[in-house]
């Protein structure tokens, strides 16, 4: 068609994924268009503009690898840095590689069809623009599709109101307001912690509580900065040997190979130090064996008691329906001692239910609060929310939606077989872990991928059934004896405000990173003879 733009391949979105993948297919000499919903660069980092909000991995492991040029000039002023700063450094990377020039923004993908007759996605935008290319790559994001909760009334509210990660760009102020907290994961914690510093009254409104850990964030020196960068290359490959790609590693020992005096040090030494150490390097049993997961959530439980001063609150913040670790652990800077301000209420909304959201406020089943401001920290239509909201077809119009309504279906975690041409970055069935290393992996494949295409003439790629099948059940096979799948949360595409998403499924791959660069290393060098290549 005349007015449809063409190009080798499309990337829908410009995260961190997405800015990456440009980078990389540019070096194979292709056209390429990012369509990008926003108005700037940085996925996550652009939308999730809320007060608090920041890395819980370490900043410089969160970096991009791939340019010794770009991590010599990068200084990380945190160790946990906070969201403006990486909002900075994606942009920086932007800037630095000049990929703006290839990325249209304000531009929301409604609909991707596949051609059969030409091997080629069809893409249309929102506004109806149209756009055509041989390769489709979904840089969309695991948690991006926000989630507002369907409480009676809450278009009705008429003061502020804000979902975490569509925040404005113009800063809030919370000072002497009535403001109201929803949700408690991740986003919430940091949230609560942060607004509690100004606000006039906090009311948080919990319905499932997390089991949080202290950050133990610090500025970073320029004299430390100078160590970190000399010890970049050692980073790195750390991060290649871990499980999830975090600096930290699992101990290799059980929970009961230790003594009780041991065991209790362990936990409080992680407990003491920096970052996720305590989620991704406690006891290797701590997520499978039931009674070390029970002995590392009692003194987690000893914890709060001792730092939250009213102990029907405490009570009320220690999780009675999981265990530590079994979903993600927000990790928090002195949030337990918030619910020692005077001018903060938790309402357990379990045991007074929220009936409706009024102009005004909040109405549980005992109490109406009145409200300034609202901030739903309600989360994520995760891993497949972000696909199921744009209309994906493949071959025969067939949806991706409905191919995958009973759980995700991939080959690798990158294809889905009558899908050919579409390469999914960071999507179900991949290893997540820390995103950027697994995302400059992800980008790289695709990339060779792509690269083997080019050089031997093929038009179409695609997963075949049996290779969809097989690592399907592989990745399910995976998930057995995992304490998380058996708890709701994101991880297990649990979400309590989207229809269809009330049953736990297999949404993640669950074996380690390099096992994952492993299979997919092999994949490669067979010459991806799995898969159907024309
Ligand atoms: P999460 O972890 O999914 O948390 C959402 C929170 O909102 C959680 O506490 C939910 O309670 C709560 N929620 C959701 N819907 C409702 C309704 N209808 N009523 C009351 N409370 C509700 O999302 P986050 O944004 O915190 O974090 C997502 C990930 O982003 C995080 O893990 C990081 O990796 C980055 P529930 O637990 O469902 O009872």
């Amino acid at each position: 068609m005349a007015d449809q733009q063409h190009y080798d391949a499309i990337v829908i979105g410009a995260g961190i994924s997405g800015l990456y993948q440009l980078h990389r297919l540019r070096q194979l000499g292709m056209t390429v268009r990012v369509l990008e919903a926003g108005t700037g660069v940085g996925g996550t980092w652009y939308w999730n503009r809320y007060p608090g909000a920041r890395f819980d991995s370490e900043s410089y492991s969160y970096s991009y690898s791939f340019s010794e040029e770009l991590l010599q000039e990068w200084d990380w002023s945190e160790h946990f840095a906070a969201q403006p700063e990486t909002l900075r450094y994606l942009n920086y990377v932007a800037d630095k590689f000049d990929l703006r020039r290839d990325i249209q923004f304000r531009s929301r993908v409604s609909a991707a069809h596949f051609q059969d007759t030409t091997n080629t996605w069809d893409v249309t935008l929102e506004d109806g623009s149209r756009f055509s290319s041989r390769f489709l790559i979904t840089a969309i994001g695991p948690l991006s599709a926000p989630t507002l909760p369907t409480i009676p009334g809450v278009d009705s509210f008429l003061g502020a109101s804000f979902h975490t990660a569509r925040w404005p760009h113009e800063p809030v102020s919370f000072e002497g307001k009535r403001v109201a907290v929803i949700g408690t994961g991740a986003t919430g914690v940091q949230t609560i912690q942060e607004v509690a510093k100004t606000a006039g009254t906090l009311t948080v409104f919990q319905r499932t509580p997390n089991w949080c850990a202290p950050l133990m964030n610090a500025k970073i020196d320029a004299a430390e900065m100078a160590k970190i960068r000399a010890g970049y290359p050692e980073l790195f490959k750390r991060c290649q040997e871990t499980f999830a790609c975090f600096i930290h590693t699992v101990d290799p020992r059980g929970t009961f190979e230790v003594s009780d005096e041991e065991r209790e040090a362990t936990y409080e030494r992680l407990y003491a130090s920096p970052g996720f150490g305590i989620w991704q390097g406690n006891f290797r049993d701590m997520l499978t064996d039931r009674k070390a997961n029970a002995l590392i959530s009692d003194f987690v439980a000893r914890k709060i008691r001792q730092r939250v001063k009213n102990q029907a609150v405490a009570e009320k913040l220690i999780p009675k329906n999981h265990g530590f670790g079994t979903r993600r652990v927000p990790m928090e800077t002195k949030y337990y001692e918030v619910y020692n301000q005077d001018n903060i209420t938790l309402v357990d909304i379990l045991e007074t239910p929220i009936e409706r959201i009024t102009p005004t406020g909040i109405k549980t089943s005992k109490t109406e609060y009145e409200f300034d401001i609202i901030i739903f920290a309600t989360g994520f239509d995760a891993i497949t929310g972000s696909f199921d909201r744009i209309d994906i077809r493949g071959t025969g119009g067939q949806r991706l939606k409905d191919r995958w309504k009973s759980g995700p279906e991939t080959y690798l975690g990158v294809l889905v077989e009558g899908f050919p041409n579409m390469m999914m970055l960071m999507g179900p069935h991949t290893a997540l872990g820390n995103i950027p290393r697994s995302i400059e992996y992800n980008v790289d494949w695709v990339t060779g991928l792509v690269g083997y295409a080019k050089d031997h003439g093929l038009t179409r790629l695609e997963a075949t059934e049996a290779g969809v099948a097989s690592w399907t059940d592989h990745v399910k096979s995976l998930g057995v004896g995992l304490l998380s799948n058996e708890v709701n949360s994101w991880m297990t595409g649990i979400n309590s405000n989207v229809e269809g998403k009330q049953t736990r499924i297999i949404a993640r791959y669950s074996g380690s990173a390099p096992a994952y660069r492993a299979r997919c290393d092999d994949v490669a060098a067979n010459g991806y003879q799995e898969m159907a290549l024309s």
